[in-house]
């Protein structure tokens, strides 16, 4: 079974994120700090392995705080998110200078390893200052977890626990593992060590690039195992492990030798909540009151989702496809992020303007061709959303894995169902064999792919999403935390809640 609370880790598990689980925020009125929980399906799985093996989360609060000593609340009583077992002994707060939190976080990580890693080099800056700050920042990162390692070791002095799972998440954090591991050995401190990227790993030619690229990959390598979405992603990690480094490596079997140790690379594509966003979909209330076809359309506001390409394939069926004028309509709901970085400003703004063509050119008295939310919707409303729509076009140019198509395809409850577009460059399309796949660079043909969807069988659209359905419950987030613990040797299956076999 993959129910939360079936399998635990072995040892206590300490993850290490950018961000906590929960930012902090100031009450403007008591001046207190409160948690404000996320939302997201990674918390959702990992928090309860933490909470229930005793361990510990390090991350960035979400804010800056004057007095960095000033402690974590509890949580509020009434909490009922997946973080509120979460005892604040049991989060390491790190905190970073503005000025230098700056220069990693919008320098480095995302104006320079965001665009690099989804292939798009000449979107990327490469800027000492801000690879120093990246170090400086993955090494106070490093250094908190040491010292939660050597509280979890002193806790359980004496008693035969499990070796403690350290587990590092992301492109934010390819620097930490080989200095936790370096400190552990001076300290004796026993412990494994994973990683997780969730976005593409690049091809070589790509990430040479990077003028500190085997820095990059020696950081990594501190790990036993390296995990990433896909199979491609792994062949380009040990590919990069080879080439950069010289590292002997085995590609069938995905390992690479470096410091007298093997490195496991593996595949472990994440999942998503489906029995909760099922049950959303079953509850949340009609919220469109329109005889409207919907195509949706719902990221995050970033050049790698290929939302310009998107916009202009939809003009184009309008154009190809007349009859579909006033009969359908685009709902792109696009979530403002990384508002601090140059690029994003560029992309709003053209967004902003292309919607303003199209709708200029289109529009009748009685219907616009699209509906643009610039902004955040809850999550019944999104799963309203996904239930109601005809088709959903998931086309990025490029993504690690993407989640709404999976999103998509558990809230698609309705009979007859809608139809799932996804770009092959997508890891999502990977395995979601069953959806159409479109190119989004190839503009005349995604509007054919698009009129295909509108007007396919019912009975196709039953099979097809049947099959995307039925994947997608199985190999849920739940099923991917699993994996996680099974390949670092950490897992610990459970009888029935709270009673270990
Ligand atoms: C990175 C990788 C990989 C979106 N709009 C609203 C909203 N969302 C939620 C979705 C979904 C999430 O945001 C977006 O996840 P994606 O996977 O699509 O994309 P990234 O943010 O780029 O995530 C990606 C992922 O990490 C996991 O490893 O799949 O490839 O790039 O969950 O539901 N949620 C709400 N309102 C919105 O308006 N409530």
């Amino acid at each position: 079974s993959t129910e939360p609370g079936s399998f635990t880790s072995n040892g206590s598990m300490i993850v290490v994120s950018n961000r906590l689980p929960f930012v902090l925020k100031r009450n403007e009125t008591t001046g207190q700090l409160e948690r404000k929980a996320s939302a997201g399906g990674l918390v959702t799985a990992v928090a309860p392995v933490v909470i229930n093996g005793n361990g510990v989360w390090v991350g960035w609060p979400g804010m800056h705080m004057e007095n960095p000593n000033e402690p974590i609340p509890e949580s509020d009583p009434n909490d009922r998110t997946p973080t509120a077992g979460l005892l604040s002994r049991k989060v390491v707060a790190v905190h970073v200078e503005p000025a230098i939190f700056d220069s990693y976080y919008n320098g480095c990580c995302n104006g320079t390893f965001w665009p690099l890693f989804h292939s798009m080099p000449d979107r990327a800056t490469f800027i000492a200052e801000h690879w120093r700050a990246y170090t400086t920042v993955n090494e106070e990162f490093a250094a908190k977890t040491v010292g939660a390692l050597e509280l979890i070791h002193k806790e359980q002095e004496g008693q035969t626990n499990g070796t403690p799972l350290v587990w590092i998440h992301d492109y934010h954090l390819m620097l930490a593992a080989n200095w936790i591991r370096q400190a552990a050995d001076e300290k004796n401190l026993r412990l494994k060590l994973g990683f997780f990227l969730h976005i593409p790993f690049p091809p070589w030619d790509i990430f040479r690039l990077f003028p500190w690229a085997d820095e990059i990959l020696q950081g990594m390598l501190g790990c036993d195992m390296v995990g990433f979405h896909i199979q491609d992603y792994c062949l380009n990690f040990v590919d990069c492990c080879q080439r950069c480094l010289g590292c002997r490596v085995d590609r069938k079997n995905l390992l690479v030798e470096h410091g007298g140790r093997t490195v496991r690379v593996r595949p472990l594509p994440i999942g998503i909540p489906f029995d909760r966003f099922v049950s959303l979909a079953e509850s949340a209330p009609r919220v469109m009151l329109t005889n409207q076809k919907i195509v949706l359309g719902v990221d995050r506001l970033d050049y790698t989702k290929g939302l310009v390409h998107r916009l202009k394939a939809f003009e184009m069926l309008l154009e190809k496809h007349p009859e579909h004028r006033e009969q359908v309509t685009m709902l792109q709901i696009a979530v403002p992020s990384r508002t601090d970085v140059r690029e994003y400003q560029d992309l709003k703004l053209e967004m902003d303007q292309l919607i303003g063509c199209i709708n200029g050119r289109f529009t009748t008295p009685n219907w616009s061709p699209i509906r643009y939310i610039y902004g955040c919707v809850s999550q019944d409303e999104l799963a309203a959303f996904y239930r109601d729509a005809a088709v959903a076009l998931v086309t990025p140019l490029r993504d690690g894995m993407n989640l709404v198509a999976k999103e998509f395809v558990a809230c698609q409850i309705n009979n007859p169902p809608g139809v799932l577009i996804v770009s092959p460059f997508a890891g999502a399309g990977e395995m979601m064999h069953e959806a159409l796949i479109c190119n989004p660079y190839e503009i005349d043909e995604a509007a054919e792919v698009i009129h295909r969807a509108l007007t396919m069988p019912e009975d196709e659209r039953t099979l097809r999403m049947n099959h995307l359905r039925r994947r997608e419950r199985i190999y849920d987030v739940n099923y991917w935390m699993k994996s996680f613990l099974q390949v670092m040797g950490s897992l610990e299956e459970r009888d029935s809640v709270g009673a270990t076999t």
